[in-house]
């Protein structure tokens, strides 16, 4: 028998600002790192005009409406508000999520907003971003300013998203900004940085709006020993503390988790503290844990060469192994996509229960979807393959309630066509087709996919169809 989802279930779905937006220098947006790094990188889609949504919102919520959407996830752009990080305020920019959140309002929809969303503005960059401690303080005055002017409109709240994919991958993403290949003892520290102003974020939020709810949004996935031999399974419990833990050890326990900060301590990368950190990481308590959950990692014992690193093209670097911690191994009972990540719907089942176990906090689905090179037919996208692998996620979602995980919502990726992290505006998500013609962007049209009217039945039936 298959457990209810309970009526109050946030089906919903995602987007963030730098890759729907558009309109990245008006009405007085700054730029961010991903305007000055990621437009000028070669063979990358264009942010600049992206989905073009900053013009088309009220379109794409009537839509999101339509589509039956209960909560709509996405980012506020941080130079969009504050354009050079920490000066003044630039009232449009306000005015512009004023106007989105209230359009969702209208419609019944509940914003679930993230704060930051890799689009740290490109001025605070300038000055070293993350490795500059002033940076956490302009955090905290941005999430103030939010607060003030969005606190009676939004409940839920997320700091950051996918801290550990910056910090693992922040080259492929675009988020390391001047300083480029950073050694890894420099980006560690902006880590360490990043948890220490998330953690005041957290605990302003509680102190001036204490109806808020407020989480981290890191990226988080099951990690599989690619065999029943000790070895690798030590390689996946010290993969599991680098890539995942850590990231939540330190913000609902306030503690780096003792296998990764050994790790770091190996490696000669452990962050200094300064006066204070230690007590603002054990204040913060997050309400809830968000996470964005896209495949499984099978990995086997570091064989300390090369070889650890094989497994997927240049391009894949999601999985890519680390020579001594552990070897990148294709998990041979699943499938992979059109980009050759893996797909799991059972591993967001056992992501949900190792998360519940270890935290017990509550679970909502930040991210989750298929990428995919959609084509239009005849006016229309029959993208049954999407509609496949959103279905059996949702129902691992169900089992795991009848695990007795507390999940209370789930937020595709993505609720409009937008611009891929790093794989271009050819890789789609969304429940809606944007029509782009790369010579000439002005068309931008919405057109619903087979999907659009799946999602709408689930929702319709609280996922009982
Ligand atoms: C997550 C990001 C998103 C999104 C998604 C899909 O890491 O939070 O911004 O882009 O991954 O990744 P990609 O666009 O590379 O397919």
């Amino acid at each position: 028998k298959k457990t209810p989802f309970p009526d109050d279930f946030l089906w919903g779905a995602s987007t963030s600002a730098y890759q729907t937006e558009g309109a990245w220098n008006e009405d007085g947006k700054g730029p961010s790192i991903i305007d000055t790094y990621m437009h000028r990188a070669e063979g990358v889609a264009d942010y600049k005009v992206a989905s073009d949504h900053y013009h088309h919102y009220a379109e794409d919520v009537a839509l999101f409406a339509e589509l039956g959407l209960k909560a709509y996830r996405f980012s506020i752009a941080w130079s969009r508000i504050i354009p050079d990080g920490d000066g003044a305020v630039n009232p449009e920019g306000v005015a512009f999520y004023h106007r989105l959140i209230d359009a969702l309002h209208e419609r019944g929809i509940e914003p679930v907003v993230t704060m930051y969303h890799f689009d740290l503005p490109a001025a605070l960059d300038d000055k070293g971003g993350w490795s500059d401690r002033n940076t956490v303080e302009a955090f905290v005055r941005y999430a103030r300013v939010l607060f003030d002017e969005f606190g009676d409109k939004v409940r839920y709240w997320i700091t950051i998203n996918e801290q550990n994919m910056m910090i693992l991958h922040g080259k492929a993403i675009g988020t390391t900004g001047r300083s480029g290949v950073a050694s890894e003892d420099v980006i560690y520290q902006q880590n360490h940085n990043m948890f220490v102003a998330q953690a005041k974020v957290m605990t302003l939020c509680h102190d001036i709006l204490p109806e808020a709810k407020i989480g981290p949004a890191p990226n988080i996935v099951s990690v599989y020993p690619a065999s029943c031999a000790p070895e690798d399974v030590i390689a996946a419990d010290d993969w599991d503390a680098v890539r995942n833990l850590m990231y939540l050890d330190i913000a609902v326990k306030g503690i780096y988790h003792p296998l990764a900060w050994t790790y770091l301590k190996e490696k000669g990368w452990a962050p200094t503290f300064e006066d204070g950190d230690a007590e603002a990481l054990a204040a913060a308590h997050p309400d809830f844990i968000a996470f964005n959950y896209y495949s499984t990692q099978t990995v086997g014992a570091s064989r300390g060469d090369a070889s650890d690193l094989q497994h997927r093209g240049a391009d894949q670097q999601i999985v890519r192994g680390e020579v001594g911690l552990y070897r990148a191994v294709k998990n041979e009972h699943l499938p992979t996509n059109a980009f050759g990540w893996e797909i799991d719907p059972i591993g967001m089942r056992t992501t949900m229960r190792r998360l519940w176990d270890r935290y017990h906090l509550p679970l909502i689905i930040t991210e989750n979807g298929l990428g995919a090179f959609d084509e239009v037919v005849d006016g229309k996208i029959h993208d049954d393959y999407r509609i496949d692998y959103l279905r059996r996620h949702i129902e691992q979602i169900q089992m795991a309630l009848g695990d007795g995980v507390d999940i209370f919502g789930y937020c595709p990726w993505s609720a409009i066509d937008l611009i891929s992290t790093h794989q271009g505006a050819a890789k789609r998500y969304g429940f809606i087709y944007i029509n782009r013609d790369e010579q000439d962007l002005r068309d931008l049209a919405r057109i619903k996919k087979d999907s659009f009217h799946w999602y709408h039945g689930v929702i319709g039936s609280n996922g009982t169809d």
